[in-house]
C-alpha cells in the first residue's frame, strides 16, 4: 500500500497500475520502459501542463475540428493510464476509436478493447487488413478505421508508424513527453505533456472553440516552432532546478 502523503505518491500509484496492467497482459513488458524514459522527461518539464504544451493541445483539437474523419489509436500504456480520458474524447468529438499495438495479440487487443468498453468508449471492430507499409503490426488497420482516417491522433506513437503515415498524406497528432523523439519531429502536430493530463486539454479545448478559431490554428501551426518551445521550457527549468 502506497502512503497517500508520500511525496511521490502519484507517480507510484500509476506505476503500480502499470505493473498491474503488464500482469494482467494489457501493457507490453516493453511498454514499462517506455514510461520509465517518460516519467524522465516529465520530470525535466516539471510534471505539469507547460504554457507550450496548453497551446499545443489548442491546436490539437483545431485539428480535429478541420478533420473529416479522426480517429484515436489506442495501445497498451494508453488504455491502462487513460481509458476514461480516451472514452470523454470521443464523446466530445465523435471521433473513431482503434486499438493498434506495436506487441499484437488477438487477446491484448480483446482486453484492451474491454478495458476501453467499461470506461464507456465505442470501440471499432472488424478484419484488420495491412493498409500500412510497414514490417509490423502496427500496419494492421481497420478499412473503415485508422485505414481512411484522415486524422490520426495516436498518444505514445511509434516513430516508423508515424513516418508511413505521414508519408500517406495523413495528419499525424501525437501526444509525446520526448520532444526529441522521432514521432515528436515527424508528426503534423505534437503535444510535449504526459497522457492523462494532455488528453483533457484536447478534449476541453475541442468542446470551446469556434470555427474561426480552428481555422486560425490549423492555418498558423508549426511544430517545430512549438517543440523549440518545449525544449526551452525544459532548459528553463532545468536552470532553476537548484535555486
Ligand atoms: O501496447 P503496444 O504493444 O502498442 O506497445 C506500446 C509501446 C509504448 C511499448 C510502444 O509503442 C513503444 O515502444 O513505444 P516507444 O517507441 O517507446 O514510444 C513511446 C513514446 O511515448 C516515448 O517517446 C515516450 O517518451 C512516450 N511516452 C510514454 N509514456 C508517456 C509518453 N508520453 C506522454 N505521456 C506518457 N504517459
Amino acid at each position: 500500500m502506497i502512503p497517500p502523503d508520500h511525496p511521490r505518491y502519484r507517480s507510484l500509484v500509476i506505476r503500480e497500475r502499470l505493473a498491474r496492467c503488464a500482469r494482467e497482459g494489457v501493457v507490453a513488458l516493453e511498454g514499462l520502459a517506455a514510461h520509465g524514459r517518460a516519467e524522465a522527461f516529465d520530470y525535466l518539464i516539471g510534471e505539469k501542463s507547460t504554457a507550450t504544451a496548453r497551446e499545443a493541445a489548442r491546436v490539437a483539437a483545431a485539428l480535429v475540428h478541420k478533420a473529416r474523419h479522426p480517429v484515436l489509436s489506442v495501445n497498451g500504456n494508453t488504455a491502462a493510464l487513460a481509458a476514461d480520458e480516451c472514452a470523454r474524447f470521443q464523446e466530445v468529438t465523435g471521433c473513431g476509436v482503434e486499438v493498434n499495438l506495436f506487441h499484437r495479440s488477438e487477446e491484448r487487443i480483446a482486453r484492451i478493447t474491454r478495458l476501453l468498453e467499461e470506461a464507456g468508449a465505442t470501440v471499432l471492430k472488424g478484419a484488420p487488413e495491412r493498409l500500412i507499409p510497414l514490417q509490423h503490426d502496427r500496419a494492421l488497420c481497420l478499412p473503415n478505421g485508422i485505414g481512411s482516417a484522415d486524422l490520426v491522433l495516436g498518444p505514445l506513437e511509434d516513430g516508423d508508424r508515424c513516418e508511413a503515415l505521414r508519408a500517406m498524406g495523413r495528419t499525424v497528432v501525437t501526444i509525446d513527453l520526448n520532444p526529441l523523439s522521432r514521432t515528436a519531429r515527424t508528426a503534423t502536430l505534437t503535444v510535449v505533456d504526459e497522457l492523462t493530463r494532455a488528453m483533457p486539454l484536447i478534449t476541453e479545448a475541442y468542446r470551446e472553440m469556434s470555427p474561426g478559431e480552428a481555422d486560425a490554428l490549423v492555418q498558423n501551426l508549426d511544430n517545430h516552432y512549438l517543440l523549440q518551445a518545449a525544449i526551452a521550457e525544459i532548459v528553463r527549468e532545468l536552470s532553476r532546478a537548484l535555486d
